[in-house]
């Protein structure tokens, strides 16, 4: 995007993508401009600070990180910025995903993470577009437009009930 980005979403590895798209589809929805790396809190940790330091000087006001197994990398994101940061958990094989949960959710008391379910990146991108709408009407209209959207889906789906259960 080459609007002034709000938002970084940054996952540790390449193959975190498939997952991390989820919150870029959400920012896109909602025309939230963002900025996205790979980067590695511990195989880059020094590019890391750069990319954070770089987003905080562009007006960047939230940070998504996603990551899989001893997932530090949003941890470490929030040591690096007073800004909210939301963690992704992405699941590996290994342990189908508890390990990248716990790594991410249990932060010490006084350096928070705001923690999404694991895989759900969209919930990462939906959690910053309303983190952001505390300061931008424009956002919070189409927030409240968009809760409208799924109530008018599930009243649809009350109606369709007795025909599926017949089926
Ligand atoms: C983490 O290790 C990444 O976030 C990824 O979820 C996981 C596996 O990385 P690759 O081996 O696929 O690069 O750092």
């Amino acid at each position: 995007m080459s609007l002034k980005p709000k938002v970084l979403i940054v996952m540790g590895s390449l193959s975190d993508a498939p997952i991390m798209k989820g919150a870029v589809q959400a920012l896109e929805e909602f025309g939230v401009p963002y900025r996205a790396h790979v980067c590695s809190a511990h195989r880059t940790p020094d590019r890391l600070k750069e990319i954070v330091d770089e987003c905080l000087a562009a007006g960047v006001d939230v940070f998504i990180a996603g990551a899989g197994g001893a997932a530090h990398l949003p941890g470490v994101v929030a040591s690096l910025t007073a800004k909210p940061v939301i963690g992704v958990p992405v699941k590996i094989k290994a342990l189908e995903g508890a390990d990248s949960l716990y790594s991410i959710v249990q932060m010490p008391k006084g350096v928070p993470v705001a923690t999404v379910a694991i895989d759900n990146a969209y919930n990462a991108g939906l959690l910053a577009v309303q983190m952001l709408s505390l300061a931008d009407d424009g956002l919070a209209r189409k927030l409240v437009e968009y809760r409208a959207v799924q109530r008018r889906k599930v009243a649809d789906q009350d109606q369709q009930l007795a025909g599926a259960l017949k089926g």
